[in-house]
């Protein structure tokens, strides 16, 4: 499919529309969001000082403390009748982060996220089997409208009933899965288990997003079920999905929609922007919405910019994809490791299964790890040794291991059918 002449625009032509949009979208907040006005007062910055799209750095940043402080509409920038639709993010505790998007916020959503689905292949009249939730979370609607836009036939399943949808894809030959990475595995599992071949499903496209996947998963989900995994990312105080995309031809990191949203990557613990080609906390700011214009929203989640040129001919920046996030380290005993890293290490062993969890205990004032591991189905090797694999490995690249290392059989951890998959547990 091809992409649209904004995707490949030249470098100074982008720069010039993000400055006009920056422009417009402090002027926004300054004029309608006290919030807003009273920081930039304080900073003695005015709309009118933003002359490059470095200025940006001038701005005040905001944080997802912010939003629960401000709950539920203290950041809208518009009048009640002007906002058509809500979105809420749940977090694990206090008040959700609400969300408000105009009519015009939603058509531009709609536009970034056909163009994502483009850039990861999909063409109009493919069938998208949408199996992201809908309501609240901003994952059903966005990629369906998102769909429809693009032209597709949208299957609006949602989350769950894991053997209807597969009954579903293999009848109404579904193009693409859109879903979480650990519910790809669990529908490939899934169908295997009703007799399947998920190899001979007709999907030809995972977009799989909202949480992240390490290479050894998504090489996981491409052979299980013989597709293109893409990786698909958004947040719901920025937009929702189709912030960024992975493109088809280079699979090598998320084209983020520079006319739309403006990245930064900053040092979590300076604030202050990282080298190039270094990597650090992602800061977005929105560049064109009208009911909740965000200034270097905080997201918490680790990554790198790439500016050089791609094979696709998309000229926008491309993100590292994401799979870790600030407040996801674990610090036991003094290693601070990420979840991520222990997941990258065990999913390449052979006799592994692509399901574990990470619990953490005080112990006598100490901290202790207990790793749960699966053995995959068609493992027949000696456990004992597959333990002593796994300890090592961990010790060689991680120079860590869990105080306790358990392998478990088959099917043993709790599959996650609906939302988002939850692998560490802290009891402490
Ligand atoms: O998860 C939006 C979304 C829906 C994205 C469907 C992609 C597909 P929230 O619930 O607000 O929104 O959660 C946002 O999820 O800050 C990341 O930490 C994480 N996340 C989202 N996409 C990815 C990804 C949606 N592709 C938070 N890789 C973000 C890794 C992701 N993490």
């Amino acid at each position: 499919m091809a992409h649209k002449p904004i995707e490949a625009a030249d470098r100074a032509e982008i720069r010039e529309l993000q400055v006009d949009r920056l422009r417009a979208t402090v002027e926004n907040a300054y004029e309608n969001v006290p919030f807003y006005r009273e920081q930039l007062d304080d900073l003695g910055v005015a709309p009118g000082d933003i002359g490059s799209v470095e200025d940006v750095r001038k701005l005040p940043m905001t944080t997802k403390e912010d939003f629960r402080d401000e709950y539920p509409d203290g950041l809208f920038a518009v009048e009640d009748e002007e906002i058509r639709r809500i979105h809420a993010s749940s977090g694990t505790t206090g008040k959700p982060k609400i969300v408000a998007y105009t009519d015009e916020d939603i058509d531009v959503w709609s536009e970034v996220m056909a163009r994502s689905l483009a850039a990861s292949g999909v063409e109009p009249g493919e069938t998208v089997q949408n199996a992201y939730g809908y309501g609240l979370f901003t994952g059903g609607l966005g990629l369906h409208y998102g769909a429809e836009e693009l032209e597709c036939t949208v299957i609006p399943i949602g989350g769950g009933q894991t053997q209807r949808q597969v009954e579903m894809m293999a009848d109404l030959e579904s193009d693409v899965l859109a879903c979480t990475p650990s519910y790809a595995l669990y529908f490939a599992e899934t169908a295997e288990e009703m007799g399947h071949d998920p190899r001979d499903l007709p999907v030809s496209t995972v977009a799989f997003g909202a949480e992240p996947c390490t290479d050894p998963m998504r090489e996981e989900i491409e052979q299980r079920l013989d597709a293109n995994g893409i990786d698909l990312y958004g947040l719901s105080e920025i937009v929702g999905p189709g912030v960024s995309i992975e493109c088809v031809e280079a699979k090598n990191g998320l084209h983020v929609w520079e006319d739309r949203f403006l990245p930064e990557v900053i040092d979590p613990a300076t604030g202050e922007p990282v080298k190039d080609g270094e990597e650090g906390e992602l800061v977005l700011t929105t560049l064109s919405k009208e009911a909740l214009p965000v200034l270097r929203y905080r997201t918490g989640d680790l990554t790198t910019l790439y500016y050089d040129e791609c094979e696709c001919g998309r000229t926008m920046v491309r993100m590292d994809n994401v799979t870790g996030r600030t407040d996801d380290l674990i610090i036991v005993r003094g290693v601070n490791l990420y979840p991520s890293e222990i997941e990258h290490v065990i999913l390449d062993i052979d006799g592994v299964a692509p399901y574990y969890r990470i619990d953490l205990h005080e112990r006598d004032n100490l901290d202790v790890m207990e790793l749960t591991v699966e053995v995959d189905e068609a493992f027949d090797g000696d456990r004992q040794q597959l333990h002593g694999t796994i300890q090592k490995r961990l010790e060689n690249v991680l120079a860590f291991t869990p105080d306790d290392l358990e392998l478990v059989d088959p099917g043993s951890i709790a599959r996650t059918e609906v939302g988002k998959v939850q692998r560490v547990y802290d009891h402490r």
